[in-house]
């Protein structure tokens, strides 16, 4: 079922810390030739350890367990071979197609999430996907609370050789919004990505704001047009889940962005968040230049959770 994970691979090294850490013991535990009851509740306090809710790994471990003292998997030798298929199943359950082919109209893509999750640097690295695969993309600096918001998307949007419409500082967001689409439009521009504040102390104010752009947004192109993503810092762990369920709760979300997964041990984050938030994981951010980040694929992400060397589990 699984296929090999390239050990060069970006997911595989953001996911260095949190394998070392909680997955190989979890690894070296379940790879036992006899597996005690206590093995399982150790299994699982790891699983919490990784940053994954209790109750989503205690049903991950019974999962495990029945089928492995069934034997339900003739390919399977050990019970962690059945706890990653579980956690595999869990993770792949929320796959969705990503957009990135070449677009017949205008996609628009709205980005949102807290302060400093990194919305603007993953608008970049975005831009820059979409754009080698053909497609030509604006952007939209609807950030216009901080002036030094627009001049970090501006610096990295000359990186990568794309343009950008903005106003002045403490314009309202929404009418960037307009302006973007209706620049995108006229020009013909295949994506538009927009980059928003994140500011929390106004939180009711911030999120009126984001559906104000949105409502511009649905005025100008089709709701089909249009994808909202959440970006989430993987740093944070729970409590930035918190607040990623507050934006999901006011913007319909269609996609999650998890950020910094290389800054963190606490990768099982990603398996809290589909599980609390319903939305897929589309892309992860494995470092911080343009280039880091990474497609989310379930299979990968399960294998580099579980890699481990040969020689010290058996
Ligand atoms: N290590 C790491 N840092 C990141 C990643 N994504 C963003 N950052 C950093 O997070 C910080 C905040 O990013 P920024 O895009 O300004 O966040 P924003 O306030 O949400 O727009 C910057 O220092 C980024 O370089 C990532 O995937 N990994
Ligand atoms: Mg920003």
């Amino acid at each position: 079922m699984f296929s090999n994970t390239k050990k060069s691979s970006k997911t595989f090294m953001s996911l260095n810390p949190t394998r070392n850490t909680w997955f190989k013991n979890i690894s070296r535990l379940l790879r036992k030739e006899r597996i005690s009851p206590d093995s399982w509740d150790e299994a699982i306090e790891l699983l919490v350890a990784s940053d994954i809710s209790y109750s989503t790994a205690s049903n991950l471990v019974e999962e495990a367990q029945e089928a492995y003292e069934k034997k339900a998997d003739t390919n399977f030798i050990t019970a962690s071979d059945y706890l990653k298929k579980a956690i595999f199943q869990h993770l792949n359950n929320s796959k969705s197609p990503i957009k990135t082919q070449k677009h017949k109209d205008l996609l628009v893509i709205l980005v949102v999430g807290v302060n400093g999750v990194g919305k603007t640097t993953t608008i970049a690295k975005l831009a820059k996907t979409y754009m080698n695969d053909g497609n030509s993309v604006l952007l939209g600096a609807g950030d216009t609370f901080r002036a030094a918001a627009t001049e970090q998307l501006k610096i990295l949007a000359d990186k990568i050789g794309c343009e950008v419409i903005s106003q002045q500082p403490g314009a309202d967001p929404a009418a960037v919004a307009y302006d973007s689409v209706k620049a995108a439009k006229a020009r013909k521009f295949d994506v538009l990505i927009i980059d928003t504040a994140g500011r929390l102390h106004t939180k009711s104010n911030l999120m009126e704001e984001l559906k104000k752009i949105k409502r511009v947004i649905s005025d100008a192109v089709s709701e089909s047009a249009i994808e909202t993503f959440l970006i989430i810092d993987a740093t944070t762990g729970q409590n930035g889940l918190i607040q990623a369920e507050a934006f999901s709760n006011a913007v319909d979300c269609d996609g999650i962005i998890l950020t910094k997964l290389d800054g963190t041990a606490k990768g099982g984050i990603v398996i809290s968040i589909i599980d609390k938030i319903h939305v897929p994981v589309l892309y992860i951010g494995t470092g911080e230049s343009i280039d880091d980040l990474s497609e989310f694929d379930a299979n990968e992400f399960t294998e580099a959770l579980f890699e481990s060397n040969a020689t010290d589990n058996y």
